[in-house]
């Protein structure tokens, strides 16, 4: 990752051209890769974590191209999102998710391609649960952590675009978790609350 570019910056009109099949951007300034062996303390199953590795390897399971930004208040940040599909034990491939450091910014994401789910919970607990697939968008409102969840067989795509001084807080959800988790139940999926909330570490 770069480091957050100069406030002073003044950003030029510019366009970038990207893939709505695949998601890849073209001259990203940065694309984020997040691979499982960095993820191993998200999931329910810690032993099917084990399992996966074992069995498939170093997986990637979502990754991220952008544009840089200035991260201050007036622009707009953007990117594409693609979690890729597969599963964790029964629990479906997703983003780590955030919170955004400046709490009240929101967000949308446009989906262009695959199905799933966006999670979205406040630290009080509520939550809601919004469809993903092609032509939907969602909104997420301040204040709610959001993660995206892919319950179909094809990367699940969406462009992100949410303000320039959002910045990301991904501490409490590193810890605690959210409190609820989206698993495959009898084919299909279904919402729990997660067993290990508030102890994703241990
Ligand atoms: C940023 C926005 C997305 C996510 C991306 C990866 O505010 O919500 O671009 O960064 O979907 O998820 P995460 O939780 O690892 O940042
Ligand atoms: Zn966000």
């Amino acid at each position: 990752m770069k480091p957050v570019v100069e406030d002073k910056m003044v950003v030029e009109p510019f366009s970038v051209g990207w893939d709505p099949k695949d998601g890849v951007m073209d001259n990203p300034d940065n694309h984020i890769e997040r691979y499982l062996k960095n993820l191993t303390n998200m999931w329910i199953d810690k032993n099917a974590v084990e399992q996966y590795l074992k069995e498939y390897g170093n997986t990637l399971v979502y990754e991220v191209y952008e544009k840089e930004i200035p991260h201050r208040d007036g622009e707009i940040q953007f990117c594409s999102s693609i979690t890729h599909p597969g599963k964790i034990g029964k629990e479906y491939f997703m983003t780590k998710g955030h919170f955004h450091a400046r709490r009240d910014t929101a967000e949308i994401y446009y989906c262009l391609l695959g199905k799933g789910y966006m999670l979205m919970e406040k630290e009080d607990g509520e939550f809601y649960l919004e469809e993903m697939y092609p032509g939907r968008t969602v909104y997420v409102p301040g204040h709610y952590a959001h993660r995206s969840i892919n319950v179909g067989e094809n990367a699940l795509i969406s462009l992100a675009v949410y303000a320039g001084d959002a910045g990301h807080d991904y501490g409490s959800i590193e810890t605690s978790g959210f409190k609820h988790a989206v698993i495959e139940k009898d084919g299909k999926p279904r919402i729990i609350e997660n067993p290990r909330f508030g102890k994703m570490l241990e």
